[in-house]
């Protein structure tokens, strides 16, 4: 296959199909819980962009420090097999961080292609546009879907060696044992001397992180909110959004910061043609954001199989990008 620098591929089989049997299943469940990975339509990439421009969500800043202040050192680490390589950014969105990184290789004149991954067809064309613009030598083949499918596709595609970036801490999206499976089935499909450069937030002042969450703006909320409005929407559903409430928490001592929605009424909702009651106070458990320290790196690189081979933090020591092989 020519990997020209226009290539998006697409896996858009059964994606409806799946996006309502996963919601239904979701809220017949005791708890209810929808999936984070959701909250990505048009809106949500617009609602996400403006929490990551909020002051108080430190985890853009932190990152951006990392990539856009000590970037000769994540070369160092990922480039020092100097061989062809395919760079894959797992959920990448609009690459705010990595197109420092992108602009940086390029202009050192390294052989590699940009594999964007993101479950969001939408913010895909809005990077595609971006790159197009500001990094026009890049190669790039964006790749729309979830992230073990397009993984493989990426294998598919090329066998140079890989190097995959998850950054942002999308990591402490999934629960800690989800966590240790996925890094796990990540090393089975890579090849050896392939790497994996993963972010970290660490635990910190517990207000610092809580506040990060809980914007008094009520952004974070809205985007919590907007998951109902899309499954009203795309699911033909009747949720009434006054009559939710965003709720945060942290618990500093297991590092979960979790966001639910509460129903504020005894009230019925109805999905297509299924209903599903709600109890006053009873919650939806919408999204989990890890917090770790450096223990918890260590384990979780250790238990999946992965060798820590360096690490880079930000100037504050927040957040960290940790290379593994
Ligand atoms: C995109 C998963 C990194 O958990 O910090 C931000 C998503 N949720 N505010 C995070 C999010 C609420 C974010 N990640």
């Amino acid at each position: 296959m020519n990997l020209n620098t226009k290539t998006q591929i697409k896996n858009n089989h059964n994606k409806a199909e799946n996006f309502f049997l996963d919601i239904k299943s979701g809220l017949q469940n005791t708890p209810k819980k929808l999936s984070s990975k959701y909250f990505y339509d048009e809106i949500g990439d617009e609602l996400f962009q403006k929490i990551m421009a909020m002051p108080e969500y430190y985890l853009t800043q932190c990152e951006l420090d990392i990539f856009k202040n000590k970037t000769a050192e994540i070369a160092d680490l990922i480039t020092s097999d100097s061989s062809p390589f395919d760079l894959i950014e797992l959920g990448a969105g609009d690459a705010m961080k990595s197109s420092y990184f992108l602009k940086y290789l390029v202009d050192k004149g390294t052989d590699f292609t940009y594999m964007p991954i993101d479950i969001s067809g939408n913010i895909l064309s809005i990077l595609q546009e971006k790159l197009e613009k500001n990094i026009p030598e890049l190669h790039t083949v964006c790749l729309e879907g979830e992230y073990f499918e397009m993984l493989n596709k990426a294998a598919a595609l090329s066998s140079r060696r890989k190097v995959i970036l998850f950054l942002g801490g999308n990591i402490g999206n999934m629960e800690l044992e989800e966590a240790y499976h996925f890094c796990s089935g990540l090393k089975q499909n890579l090849a050896a001397g392939d790497q994996l450069l993963i972010g970290f937030d660490l635990k910190k002042n517990p207000h610092t992180i809580l506040n990060a969450y809980n914007d008094k703006t009520g952004i974070t909320a809205a985007f919590n909110l907007n998951l109902l409005t899309r499954i009203n929407r795309e699911l033909d559903a009747d949720f009434d959004l006054k009559e939710f409430q965003h709720y945060q928490t942290y618990d500093p001592v297991s590092g979960a910061c979790r966001s639910y929605l509460v129903s504020l009424v005894d009230q019925v909702v109805t999905i297509d043609q299924t209903s599903i009651s709600f109890k006053e106070n009873e919650l939806i458990d919408m999204e989990v954001s890890q917090k770790f320290s450096e223990e918890d790196i260590k384990e979780l690189a250790e238990k999946s199989g992965f060798e820590i081979k360096g690490e880079i933090r930000d100037s504050k020591n927040w957040f960290i990008d940790s290379v593994w092989t």
